[in-house]
């Protein structure tokens, strides 16, 4: 008895330490530990066995947090603890809410069976022990051993099946997944060695082999050539070696972490780590130094993260065509977050965060430095000037551009994301995605792209390698960014350039351009295909009811940062159903707390009927409204021989700007310091150059 009690104390002491707890802060290793406690102790769920697949903080009420951060002083509410919960138990998914603000008397305040389709993200646990299953299935020990493999060098993976029609009652639909296999060897990239035409469905509740089929045999490609670990890739190019990167700080660290609130320069925001979504910005808010109050902090983005992540592949082969991934919704942004590696997936000067998620079994587990905080530094310029203008005198001013980055990596299999807030004095935050990892490659007979060629194929990709086809597909990234500009009534503003004919006039000019301001009054109004050609637009979220002292409304607005393609999936195509929102880059909701999963809350063989697109076409009301952006970054991914065996990462992204926010460029007032010229922050031997 005496072990239990102790730990049960420890826990209540824990969670009771920590009363500066911010009302979004994660979920604690001792708040999981009670929420788990609390749902297998409840009676509402009685079968077993019981397995988590999400737990996350249920936040308060958006009204309530606002008061809470900006409400000021001592008079702050006490707020309290609430996780969300999906857990599978006897065939069902069981939704719970949990109070956990008094750990030593924890409450299921809720509890529903989720009727309609879809199942939630999978755990890790039984994917581990779904790909343990196929080296004892004898007709997959066959398949090897007939491709003359060594079972030892056999690895698979688990690959969601997608949802392809057939209407069955739902809740009746098995949760089934595919287990495919690859043949590692002598190389660590065992995705470029496919078991080609090798398929095995699982059935994950009852953790069994299901199907089995295997349907064509291609020769396994190579191991040569596929390593990417040091040491395994060949000699380096000649010419000199770049040298290694150095950060320097000579008064250390601008930022500040106190808990989970990064405070640096003028910006000050909330990091939060989710299983599904990974990393969660929260109440993002610039200090202005020219506002009224002085300082004042002006709200900007109340809470923001990656919502999904839909990677669709292009070949309508039996093995390959249900391959069209949920990243978030299916795998969990969080969950396939790895530690950081200090120096290269972040600078020296980095700070880290971690996180912690529950396990299947409802334990919490500790991700160490899954997020990371730096100032970077690139030697690029904020703003500058000189003035060449006054006789015998020039004047000139510029500014190092110092920014604040959070970083995420997200490895998701094969793929990896790294997924980046960059927050910019002069008021802009940029997300970033950036895309590396490796290849997902289907097996081939063709050695050469004339084979191809002569044969009149489509290959559906290109082949990089002997026997390897790196298939086409799409990334696309959406974005969840609640805006709150100066507050939680905005409206959305489109701001298009306008060309006029002008030949009576005064002059000689027969043309100019203009801007046409456009609210939009409902959600259809809401929707932007950034790829569809029209007039360029200004896309802007202003707060009608705030003006700046000239008169203008102020506003941040969105500026596509490349990387715009949208689906050109036919719109009954299965996997554009469950991921409609694809088709517009640009989406604007009125904010629901519930609606936060754009493929909806159960993506895993979802159909579609709850998520993003779904919600947008009730069409209701959004000017004057709180209403939430929803971006996606979308890239067609023609693979190339050098995104073999391992890709150069590629960027898309977006930029929120300030647009009449300030009275006047921000950064004037910014206190960011040039680096000093009489005591060089690197040592650079410049006459080593020319040598
Ligand atoms: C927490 O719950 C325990 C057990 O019910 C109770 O004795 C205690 O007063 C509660 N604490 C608070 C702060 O409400
Ligand atoms: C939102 O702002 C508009 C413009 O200032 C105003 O007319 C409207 O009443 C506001 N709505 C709410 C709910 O405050
Ligand atoms: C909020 O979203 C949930 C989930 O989509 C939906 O059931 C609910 O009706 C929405 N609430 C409002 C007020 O629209
Ligand atoms: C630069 O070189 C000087 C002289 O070799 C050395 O004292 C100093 O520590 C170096 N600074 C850095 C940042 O490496
Ligand atoms: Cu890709």
């Amino acid at each position: 008895m005496l072990p239990l009690l102790l730990a049960a104390l420890a826990v209540a002491a824990a969670v009771a330490g920590a009363s500066r707890t911010h009302p979004l802060d994660p979920l604690s290793a001792a708040e999981l530990t009670v929420v788990r406690a609390a749902v297998l102790a409840s009676p509402l769920v009685p079968a077993r066995p019981l397995t988590f697949h999400y737990v996350g903080l249920d936040e308060p009420d958006k009204p309530d947090v606002l008061s809470y951060a900006y409400g000021g002083g001592a008079s702050r509410p006490v707020l309290p603890r609430r996780a969300f919960v999906i857990a599978r138990a006897g065939g069902e998914s069981h939704e719970l809410r949990v109070d956990v603000s008094n750990a030593s008397a924890p409450s299921v305040l809720s509890h529903a069976v989720h009727r309609g389709a879809g199942f939630p993200t999978l755990t890790l646990e039984e994917q581990f022990a779904a790909v343990a299953l196929p080296p004892k299935h004898p007709p997959f020990v066959e398949s090897v051993r007939r491709r003359g493999v060594d079972m030892n060098d056999v690895l698979c993976a688990v690959f969601p099946v997608g949802w392809f029609g057939g209407e069955p009652p739902q809740a009746r639909r098995r949760r089934v997944a595919k287990a495919l296999c690859f043949v590692a060897g002598a190389t660590a990239n065992f995705y470029a060695r496919p078991l080609e035409g090798v398929t095995l469905v699982v059935d994950l509740d009852r953790m069994a082999i299901v199907g089995y089929r295997d349907r064509v045999t291609y020769p396994v490609p190579k191991a040569e050539g596929t390593d990417y670990r040091a040491g395994k890739v060949g000699p380096p190019y000649t010419g000199p070696a770049p040298a290694a990167g150095v950060v320097v700080q000579p008064d250390g660290r601008g930022f500040h972490i106190d808990g989970h609130v990064v405070r640096w320069a003028n910006w000050e925001f909330h990091v939060g780590f989710d299983m599904r979504a990974g990393t969660v910005i929260s109440l993002a808010s610039v200090h202005d130094a020219d506002a009224d109050a002085g300082g004042a902090r002006r709200p900007v983005l109340y809470r923001g993260f990656v919502s999904e992540i839909f990677v669709p592949y292009m070949d309508p082969v039996e093995e390959w065509y249900y391959r069209t991934f949920l990243d978030a919704g299916e795998y969990g942004l969080g969950l396939w977050a790895f530690p950081l590696q200090p120096g290269g997936d972040c600078p020296a000067n980095a700070a880290y965060l971690d996180g912690y998620y529950s396990g299947q079994d409802g334990n919490p587990v500790e991700g160490k430095n899954m997020i990371c905080v730096f100032e970077r530094y690139s030697g690029d310029v904020a703003w500058r000037h000189t003035e060449a203008g006054f006789p015998n005198q020039l004047i000139t001013e510029v500014r190092p551009d110092v920014s604040l980055v959070v970083r995420m990596v997200v490895s998701a299999g094969n793929y990896d994301y790294i997924l980046d807030w960059e927050f910019k004095t002069s008021g802009s935050i940029k997300l970033t995605v950036s895309l590396t990892g490796l290849l997902e490659v289907k097996g081939t007979a063709y050695t050469h792209a004339d084979q191809v060629e002569q044969d009149g194929v489509d290959a559906h990709g290109t082949l990089v390698a002997e026997n390897t086809i790196a298939v086409y597909h799409d990334h696309y990234i959406t974005y969840h960014l609640d805006l709150d500009v100066d507050g939680t009534n905005n409206s959305f503003v489109k701001s298009t350039v306008t060309a006029v004919r002008d030949t009576g006039g005064e002059t000689a000019r027969r043309s100019y351009w203009t801007v046409r301001h456009e609210v939009a009054e409902t959600e259809a109004d809401g929707q932007v295909d950034l790829g569809a050609g029209g007039p360029p637009a200004d896309l802007v979220f202003v707060n009608q009811g705030k003006k700046t002292r000239m008169g203008n409304e102020v506003g941040y607005r969105v500026v596509p940062g490349g990387a715009t393609a949208a689906s050109v999936l036919a719109d009954d195509d299965f996997p554009q159903r469950r991921a409609a929102y694809c088709k517009m880059q640009v989406r604007v909701t009125p904010y629901n707390k519930s609606q936060k999963w754009a493929s909806g809350l159960y993506a895993d063989q979802s159909t579609g009927d709850d998520g993003l697109a779904a919600w947008s076409e009730r069409n209701r009301a959004i000017r004057g409204e709180d209403i939430v952006l929803w971006y996606t970054v979308g890239l067609h991914h023609v693979p190339y021989q050098e995104d073999f065996p391992v890709m150069p990462t590629l960027s898309g992204g977006l930029e929120l700007r300030p647009s009449n926010f300030f009275e006047r460029n921000p950064l004037m007032r910014t206190n960011s310091k040039p680096a000093r010229h009489d005591q060089p922050l690197v040592n650079c031997s410049c006459a080593g150059a020319s040598s």
